[in-house]
């Protein structure tokens, strides 16, 4: 392949606790995504990575570590461990893909053999990381998980991201990508929701990044065959 054409394909969080039947936090349809993932795998990408979430137990996203509060609905102010005067809200979850658990595992389906790399996220107990990249603090940043360096070392052009949940850790996935300045396409037949109704505005948010929605069918997958 051209050296100016170097994708690699990043496979987020297909893990057993996003997916039916017995998943904590069960994506709708979220076993859905490895018929298709699979086929990629097959593909001569230079790079294939897999990330799975991977949270201490007494983890900031979940609602059991904050008294009084439900997951899905209540949200809690994470705060910059390093510079107080940097927070946001964030949603808050049942308790998913602890380290070292069943449901941390990547699905028994999912062809592993093909994997380069395992990159893991979301250890840090102090902050929430959708991003496989880092965590959405700027000043100072507190948890990188190298996923950018890797891109760079392989000389890697272009990012194709599948996985789940599209709206959230498979978006900002995309959205970081992009910011890195890798042409970066999230493959739509790939990924499905937490909530399905916003997928629609996520789009939109993600090609607002600079990312690329496309279908499997699409010329930017067809060049890979
Ligand atoms: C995710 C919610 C909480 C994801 C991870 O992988 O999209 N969503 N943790
Ligand atoms: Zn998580």
């Amino acid at each position: 392949m051209a050296s100016n054409f170097r994708p690699a394909l990043i496979v987020v969080d297909v893990q057993e606790d996003f997916c039916p039947p017995n998943g904590s936090l069960a994506v709708p349809e979220g076993r859905d995504v490895v018929a298709p993932i699979n086929k990629l795998l097959a593909l001569p990408f230079v790079l294939k990575v897999a990330t799975k979430d991977w949270h201490p137990l007494d983890h900031v996203s979940f609602a059991a570590n904050h008294a009084g509060k439900q997951p899905y609905v209540d949200f809690v102010t994470i705060v910059n461990p390093e510079n107080a005067t940097e927070s946001y809200s964030s949603r808050l979850w049942p308790v998913h893909c602890v380290q070292g658990t069943g449901g941390a595992e990547l699905l028994a389906e999912l062809d592993v053999g093909r994997l380069d790399r395992i990159v893991e996220k979301g250890t840090d107990r102090r902050v929430e990381m959708y991003s496989p990249f880092y965590d959405p603090f700027v000043s100072p940043r507190v948890s990188d998980s190298g996923l950018a360096t890797l891109l760079r070392d392989h000389a890697v052009t272009d990012v194709y991201v599948v996985g789940l949940a599209g709206d959230y850790c498979v978006k900002s996935c995309a959205e970081d990508a992009a910011k890195e300045g890798f042409r970066t396409y999230l493959i739509e037949e790939c990924t499905r929701s937490v909530d399905a109704g916003n997928w629609p505005q996520c789009k939109v948010a993600i090609e607002g990044s600079g990312a690329k929605v496309v279908s499997v069918e699409s010329p930017e997958v067809l060049r890979l065959m």
